[in-house]
């Protein structure tokens, strides 16, 4: 009954109502739901949309569409979240992407926020980042962790490429390596030499935040 709210939110998101959802976003905040329900109930809401496309009973428009009410929710979101942030120590430095071929951001920008949140510095590459854009980034910013993110099963295996060319640069021990995305396992993130598998951005934080520890213990 409770959660009655972030039910329609979820529902609102599968039937692409741009606007009902974000009637609804504004319903569950005044009510008292937690940003990061709400973004949950629309990240279920996704992954529906995304069965609805399998089965041809969406097209691509309306994976676009899906995407631009998300993005337009977390407009509202985002900065609640923000406010909440407490002043916390600067907790590592995340350089992160979507892997080469891929063009999905949603998931990676809402690990990137939580990170943020957390107190990490994050350097987000953006999408379809190419295997040498994550070298020169290492170089560049000094990073503890990369983070990669893939949600097509034909690019997840672009993250091991990541991972052989910063061996080949001598970099690999350098950094810690987290992966995530709809198709990625923890299984897949051992099988490329990865150091963690995120399930989700709240998972993602607590476990960027021992691979630091990790990390530094060894400097
Ligand atoms: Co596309 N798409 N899409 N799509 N899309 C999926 C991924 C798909 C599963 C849909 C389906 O068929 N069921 C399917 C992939 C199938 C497969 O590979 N087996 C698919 C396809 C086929 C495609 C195209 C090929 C379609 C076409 O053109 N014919 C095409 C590919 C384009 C490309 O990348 N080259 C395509 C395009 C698009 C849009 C551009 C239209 C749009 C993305 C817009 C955007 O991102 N700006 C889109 C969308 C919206 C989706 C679905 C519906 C939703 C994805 C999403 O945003 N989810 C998706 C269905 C699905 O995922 N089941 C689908 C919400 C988000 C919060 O979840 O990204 O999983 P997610 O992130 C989570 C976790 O995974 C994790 O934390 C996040 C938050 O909790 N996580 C990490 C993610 N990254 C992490 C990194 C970490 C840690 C955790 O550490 C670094």
């Amino acid at each position: 009954m409770g959660g009655y709210v972030l039910n329609e939110v979820r529902d609102a998101l599968i039937n692409l109502d741009m606007d009902k959802v974000l009637e609804l976003v504004k319903k569950a905040i005044n009510q008292g739901f937690k940003p990061l329900d709400i973004i949950n109930s629309m990240a279920e809401g996704m992954r529906v949309v995304g069965e609805r496309f399998e089965r041809g009973e969406y097209f691509i428009s309306d994976l676009i569409a899906s995407a631009e009410i998300f993005k337009e929710a977390m407009n509202i979101l985002e900065p609640l979240i923000m406010k909440e942030r407490e002043a916390i120590k600067p907790t590592g430095k995340v350089v992160i992407g979507t892997v080469e071929g891929d063009i999905h951001d949603i998931g990676k920008n809402l690990v990137a926020m939580m990170l943020r949140i957390n107190g990490f510095e994050v350097i987000d590459l953006g999408i379809d980042v190419s295997p040498q854009k994550f070298v020169e980034a290492v170089k560049q910013y000094n990073p503890d962790i990369v983070g990669m993110s893939a949600l097509l099963t034909s690019t997840m295996i672009n993250m091991r490429k990541v991972i052989e060319a910063l061996e080949k640069e001598g970099l690999r021990n350098k950094v810690k390596i987290i992966v995530g995305g709809a198709p990625i396992t923890e299984e897949f993130a051992k099988k490329i030499g990865a150091d963690a598998y995120g399930e989700n951005a709240v998972v993602a934080v607590d476990i960027c935040k021992k691979l630091v520890e990790e990390l530094r213990s060894k400097r």
